[in-house]
């Protein structure tokens, strides 16, 4: 029955065992005296990532489609009663976030419209925790809760001009001017967004519940179109039988889901019970249901396979009152099995290829390393060996030529200096394109042409301007960054040909992501704006707005780049000097024994006794590494979900 809670539990068992693993590697590594600073630093961040790991499930319909109500059916069936309001009408007024940190009390924390004034966009206030108001959460009382809650659905009315400043108001639609009273003021949510923080056991292993106010509203905050609805893992668009698909249903499914065609996005054909009668037969409402899905499929043109057909209503109250018959009848389970198979298997694979990339360049790293440390052992032997019996002159040549050896070898190190400079010059020269710094200056400039160009078709170019320039920003840093893995490749090859090293090529670094998500911003706008030729001095309002949060995801982005960027520089060296260290330790130790043959020729054999432990020693090692990859993989591997219904579209 609670087949998304069970699958989610599986999930979050994953996460915990791949942690467990790499926390394993990590203590062997130390116990090993193989863990440097910049390892140590990847494991954490790797492990940071596996622990802040969110999963985020969108809801977004016109209004009155019923997603508060699926909502309370599918995660909140078990407190008894609706948790999140849901009634006829406008309910949900403000994007609701559920969710759990457990580092703060239960509770609900909203952000005033009046910051819609300001040019700080919903997560730039995720930042400023003294912003928001907060509401004690009393999880202990079914009716405190429900108190709290109704915040979400708070209203206020306000003139017209303060409605204007906020962007919540388009004189140039109709619709809108009828919502004009007589006083001249117009009803506004109280709030800006709401985010719970409620124990939850799936919200505390870090499920994201994204509820949404009914989307066709011009007022749409600008931060739900960019970024919280196209980067939910899984978004249920909801459609109501006893509608049937309307006009604005349509605009929303365009606006907001269509676009962002991928995995995890599921159709929802709610009310259901609308079609249900008791003088009709079972079997023919079953049809009159498939028939509604069809043509729902048709409309927005899906397969029929990938409209899910609910009711939330009955599916909530078969769950209060434990009657399973009713559960079947509503089919929300077909939709919950349907939600996993697209959302967990998809999200561990996003963490398979992270975990499987960076792990395995920190194994091979370690693998380099011993097996040079081999290599240096094998010729160790074979210097000693080749000085059984011979004279003193034969050993003074031997020296001298592990001495020339150094020599070549502290050469390179100077010159792999003289690229360390080269390298931190050009890496900081990719730090001024990729730079956030300068970027806030180019939001700055863009935000002050957007007001100059006031009224005329300059906006466009403008906004069109910011874009180009940040693309540009991103291809200058990708030349960059290829140039860097240029420099660094020529030094590996050098080492390994001149110094006999293993090493294998090192990663490049591609920026591509990143430009595709400023594509995606981009396009976003041109649909949002791409047509309207005369801006209207509320148009100039919200096309503001809309900038803000286009300048705080493109910054986001590009913070994001820089960190990457940040962490890939130490790793693409890391390999080579791990290395250079262990070559150095080798010649020492090289050294120190012929020499010591030098002085007494009966520690030879004792010598080549040592070096044979400290080749079994490293054997050791590498069979230990190896059993650590494998046991990794194994887990890494494992399927959560072996079913895969095909929903993508
Ligand atoms: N018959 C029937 N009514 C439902 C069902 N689901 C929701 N409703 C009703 O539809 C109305 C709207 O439900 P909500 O959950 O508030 O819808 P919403 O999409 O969250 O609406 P907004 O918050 O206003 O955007 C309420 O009166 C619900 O009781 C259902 O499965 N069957
Ligand atoms: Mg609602």
């Amino acid at each position: 029955m609670h087949s998304l809670v069970e699958k989610f539990q599986e999930y979050s068992t994953w996460r915990f065992e791949l942690t467990r693993a790499i926390g394993r590697y990590r203590d062997w590594l130390q116990a090993a005296q193989l863990l440097d600073r910049d390892v140590e630093a990847r494991v954490a961040r790797l492990i940071g990532q596996l622990a802040d790991d969110r999963l985020t499930i969108a809801f977004v319909a016109e209004f009155s489609r019923g997603k508060s109500e699926l909502i309370n059916a599918i995660f909140f069936a078990d407190y008894g009663k609706r948790i999140l309001p849901s009634s006829a009408g406008r309910t949900t007024m403000c994007p609701t976030e559920l969710m759990y940190d457990e580092t703060l009390p239960p509770s609900i924390r909203l952000l005033p419209i009046e910051t819609r004034a300001q040019h700080a966009t919903t997560a730039d206030y995720r930042a400023l925790p003294d912003e928001w108001q907060v509401f004690a959460l009393d999880t202990g009382s079914g009716d405190g809760m429900l108190d709290a809650f109704r915040q979400v659905s708070l209203t206020k009315r306000v003139p017209l001009e303060e409605a204007q400043r906020y962007g919540l108001y388009d004189g140039d639609d109709p619709d809108q001017q009828m919502l004009v009273d007589e006083a001249g003021t117009i009803e506004i949510s109280m709030w800006r967004h709401a985010i719970v923080n409620f124990p939850h056991p799936l919200l505390a292993q870090g499920l994201v519940i994204l509820d949404t106010p009914g989307l066709n509203a011009i007022g749409t905050e600008p931060e739900l179109t960019l970024n919280l609805i196209p980067n939910a893992h899984a978004v249920l668009f909801i459609l109501a039988a006893d509608t049937g698909v309307t006009k604005t249903d349509i605009e929303v499914w365009r606006q907001h889901i269509s676009k962002a065609r991928g995995r995890g996005r599921i159709v929802v054909l709610n009310k259901i019970d609308s079609l249900w009668d008791d003088l009709t037969p079972g079997d023919e409402i079953d049809r009159m249901i498939e028939r509604q899905v069809e043509s729902c499929a048709k409309t927005l043109e899906l397969d029929a396979a990938q409209v899910f057909p609910v009711s939330a209503q009955k599916g909530l109250s078969a769950k209060v009152h434990d009657d399973h018959a009713l559960l079947l009848k509503s089919r929300l389970p077909a939709l919950e099995r349907a939600l996993s198979i697209e959302l967990i298997p998809h999200k561990q694979e996003i963490f398979q290829d992270i975990v499987d990339r960076e792990m395995g360049t920190l194994i091979d790293g370690t693998r380099g390393v011993l097996q040079s440390r081999a290599a240096g052992y094998q010729r160790q032997v074979a210097e000693l060996r080749a000085l059984r019996g011979k004279n003193t002159s034969v050993v003074t040549h031997m020296v001298s030529r592990v001495r020339a050896e150094k020599t070549a070898f502290d050469r390179s190190l100077i010159a792999f200096q003289a690229l360390r400079s080269v390298f931190g010059k050009a890496a900081s020269e990719l730090f001024v394109e990729l730079g956030v710094t300068p970027l806030r200056d180019e939001i700055r400039a863009t935000r002050e042409r957007m007001v100059r160009s006031w009224f005329s078709t300059g906006l466009r170019g403008v906004m069109e301007g910011f874009f180009d320039s940040a693309r540009a920003r991103l291809a200058r840093s990708q030349s960059k960054t290829d140039e860097i893995a240029g420099m660094v490749s020529g030094m590996y090859r050098k080492f390994a040909s001149d110094h006999g090293m293993m090493l294998a090529a090192p990663m490049k670094f591609s920026l591509s992501r990143y430009q595709n998500e400023v594509i995606r911003v981009e396009d976003v706008y041109h649909d949002r704006f791409g047509l309207v030729v005369i801006f209207s001095n509320d148009q100039l309002v919200l096309t503001q707005k809309f900038f803000e949060s286009i300048a705080s995801r493109v910054r986001e982005t590009f913070e994001t780049a820089n960190r990457d960027v940040e962490a890939w520089l130490k790793a693409v060296m890391a390999p080579l000097e791990g290395q250079i260290r262990e070559h150095q330790s080798q010649l020492r130790r090289r050294l120190d024994s012929i020499k010591h043959i030098q002085d007494t020729s009966e520690t030879l054999e004792e010598r080549l006794g040592e070096v044979g432990t400290g080749e079994a020693e490293v054997a050791a090692l590498l069979a230990a590494l190896h059993d650590h990859d494998d046991a990794l993989r194994t887990i890494l591997h494992a399927r959560i979900d072996a079913e895969q219904a095909s929903l993508i579209f």
